[in-house]
């Protein structure tokens, strides 16, 4: 994640990996230099890196270009905010460019105009800056392979699809399943979280079990609990755990592959028709979680 100062790289990564609240990010303090993270996601470790924009910062590392290398996806950001700004971040962006070239890299880019949001900004002006960015932004990375999204962190559900699908999209068959599998929970009547066994969200029915990508904390402390019993006491690499009380209520979670975890919370008998819906579902998830082991070993 790359740009200018303040245009919301630490609230991005905050929101949508750190379970921060949109307002929580109003305390930040400016990115010095740069920071990286690590976050695990899909059983890989994802370095995420918060370029510090400030022109003093900048300078300084768009002279060691070896700190860009091995960049799969850029991601550069534009402050739809501050239009007058977009010519320094054109520039910036254009010095970018320019040490991946020096480094022989094309990363995937995918641009954010973010901050699409009227929080304190009037939405005629917002419209105004978001076609002046199109005209300067664009063809900026004709190049590359490249696509852009208009993005806010006051939309926290939809960042999340958006990392989410930026961060399967090195696995080219997952999309597909992915999307599948949200069809499917639609029409199912349980309550049902798809999740990494870290905890990260990838696909759920259920309103108010995440915070950005990541599952609330009961949840992920049970899958965590459970993923310990499989490797210790099952040593297999899938296992099924069942809890449920005399009210009928019941939880299953079923992990695959030790790295996909599904989640079914029913609140008494179902249809039939949902129950061969949930066992297409999980046949499909195994076969996900077969996937991305195959992809692993690519
Ligand atoms: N309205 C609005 N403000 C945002 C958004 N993202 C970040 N901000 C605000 O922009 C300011 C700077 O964000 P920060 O993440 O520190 O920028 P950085 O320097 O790029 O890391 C903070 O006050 C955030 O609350 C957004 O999507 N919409
Ligand atoms: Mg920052």
């Amino acid at each position: 994640m790359v740009g200018l100062g303040g245009c919301g790289k630490t609230s991005l990564y905050s929101v949508a990996f750190a379970e921060k609240s949109p307002e929580d990010t109003k305390r930040l303090s400016p990115t010095i230099l740069y920071e990286t993270r690590r976050h695990p996601f899909l059983g890989l470790q994802v370095g995420i890196f918060d370029f510090g924009g400030q022109v003093q910062y900048r300078n300084e590392y768009v002279q060691k270009p070896e700190i860009f290398r091995g960049t799969d996806i850029l991601i550069p950001i534009v402050d739809l905010h501050d239009p007058n700004k977009f010519e320094e971040a054109k520039e910036y962006f254009q010095d970018l460019l320019e040490i991946y070239r020096q480094n022989n890299e094309r990363p995937k880019v995918c641009l954010f105009l973010h901050k699409y949001d009227t929080q304190n900004y009037q939405k005629e002006l917002l419209d105004t800056n978001v076609n002046k960015a199109k005209e300067i932004f664009l063809d900026l990375f004709k190049d590359y392979t490249f696509e852009y999204m208009l993005t806010s962190i006051y939309e926290q559900d939809k960042l999340s699809k958006v990392f989410r699908d930026l961060l399967i999209s090195s696995y080219s068959e997952l999309k597909a399943h992915v999307e599948k599998a949200e069809k499917q929970l639609d029409e199912i009547k349980a309550k049902i979280i798809i999740s990494d066994i870290s905890g990260n969200v990838i696909s759920h029915n259920v309103q108010g079990v995440s915070s950005g990508l990541t599952l609330r904390g009961d949840l992920r402390d049970y899958i965590n609990a459970c993923n310990v019993i499989r490797e210790n006491m099952f040593m297999s690499d899938s296992a099924l755990f069942r809890g449920k009380n005399d009210d009928g209520k019941e939880i299953e979670l079923h992990i695959f592959k030790y790295i996909i975890s599904v989640i079914i919370m029913k609140s008494g008998e179902i249809d039939i028709a949902s129950q061969d819906k949930i066992n297409m579902l999980l046949k499909d998830m195994k076969l996900f979680a077969d996937l991305i082991i195959s992809a692993h070993s690519d």
